[in-house]
């Protein structure tokens, strides 16, 4: 995002404070509220320059409106982007406390318009150390009354989405399939395992190489982390970092399908586009992840019980065959199909049965 695509930005909110002590960039961005109060979780990373962790924030903050809308979740889009002066694992302990700290304050400030929750290198622990400063926060641990984790269920649902992509798409049995999960993170974990139960051949990659050798060891095929997206399989699933596919990779990428957690998997608008020429089914990430999203709303805002949430997660399939329909009714790529629904459920949100 440059200059003039800050300027351009539609959203709500964006709050940011620098710390000199620890060289650390804090943003916060609220892209709608338009569904209500604001929720997106917490990213810890470093970033190229400022512009690049508010651009992030932006973007992420914007995928957030789009999926808790397609999800019909009464909440409106945010993200938080803390950006590190060095990698997380080389932060000590008083270091990451202060940050955390810096953080529940800016998010108090916001007097509830923007919850927080867990996102890449912030868990539970860390969101019970913000719930000392602010009441904001989402996805605590379950001794301290929270939600915890949401990765499993963020892994069930992209579950639900493949097997509603093998199906609507005529992929076969998933049994049968080659499916290649990039990152063996807590969502990719997850999901490798249950995919390995269904008989499927499953490839991993991961850049740490302990939790490659882990999914060696459960059955899972290894490959470099930089052959993702040149190696055939039938279903590539994206759980690491955002932006894996750009037009380019798009044009050639050897897979039948595309369904992931990552959040913003496709680095351009063309992307979606051509995938859509070439007959990949690409399943929007804002639909296929939103899992997570229900698990923590669903049972921190709506109080619903462990049933209601596993069913709302099991209609993450049946969405997906609504944006598959779309797309093939209005010849549209599936990421513009995905936006219409969104866009739908937010101009008339559907009232949530529970
Ligand atoms: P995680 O940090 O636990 O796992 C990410 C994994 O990817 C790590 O094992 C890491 O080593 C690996 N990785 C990083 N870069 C890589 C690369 N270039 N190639 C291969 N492996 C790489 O994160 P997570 O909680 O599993 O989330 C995964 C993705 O799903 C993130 O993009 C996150 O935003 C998204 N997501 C997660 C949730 C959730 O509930 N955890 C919900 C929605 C979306
Ligand atoms: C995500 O789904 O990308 C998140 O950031 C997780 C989340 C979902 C809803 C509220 C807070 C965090």
């Amino acid at each position: 995002m440059d200059l003039a695509d800050e300027l351009r930005w539609g959203g709500e909110l964006t709050l940011t404070r620098h710390d000199p002590d620890t060289g650390t960039f804090f943003v916060i961005r609220v892209d709608s509220i338009r569904l209500g109060q604001a929720a997106g979780g917490t990213r810890a990373a470093q970033y190229a320059s400022h512009r690049h962790a508010l651009a992030d924030a932006a973007r992420l903050a914007g995928a957030m409106s789009l999926k808790l809308a397609v999800s019909n979740l009464p909440m409106g889009g945010g993200k938080s982007v803390i950006a590190l002066p060095v990698p997380r694992q080389d932060l000590d302990e008083a270091t990451w406390a202060r940050i955390l700290r810096l953080h529940a304050e800016n998010i108090d400030r916001l007097c509830g318009t923007y919850w927080t929750g867990p996102d890449v290198n912030t868990n539970s622990a860390d969101m019970d150390t913000l719930s000392e400063t602010t009441d904001f926060v989402f996805g605590r641990s379950i001794g301290r009354g929270g939600a915890g984790s949401s990765a499993l269920n963020t892994a069930a649902g992209v579950f639900e989405a493949i097997k509603a992509t093998a199906q609507f798409r005529g992929l076969g049995e998933l049994g049968d399939l080659t499916v290649l999960v990039q990152g063996f993170g807590e969502v990719g974990a997850h999901l490798a395992k249950r995919t390995l139960q269904t008989g499927a051949r499953v490839l991993v990659a991961d850049v740490d190489d302990e939790r490659a050798q882990w999914a060696r060891e459960l059955g899972c095929r290894i490959i470099p982390p930089a052959a993702v997206t040149t190696t055939s399989c039938d279903v590539f699933v994206p759980c690491a970092m955002g932006s894996v596919i750009d037009s380019s990779i798009a044009r050639q990428l050897p897979a039948r399908a595309v369904v992931g957690a990552a959040n913003n998997v496709l680095a351009d608008t063309d992307a979606g586009s051509v995938l859509h020429n070439r007959g990949i089914a690409y399943a929007p990430d804002f639909v296929a992840n939103a899992g997570g999203a229900l698990h923590l709303v669903g049972h921190e805002v709506l109080q619903w019980d462990a049933d209601t949430v596993a069913r709302h997660t099991k209609g993450i399939g049946d969405t997906l065959i609504q944006v598959y329909e779309i797309s093939a009714a209005q010849g549209i790529s599936t990421d513009e199909a995905a936006r219409i629904l969104a866009s739908r459920r937010t101009d008339a949100p559907e009232s949530l049965a529970v």
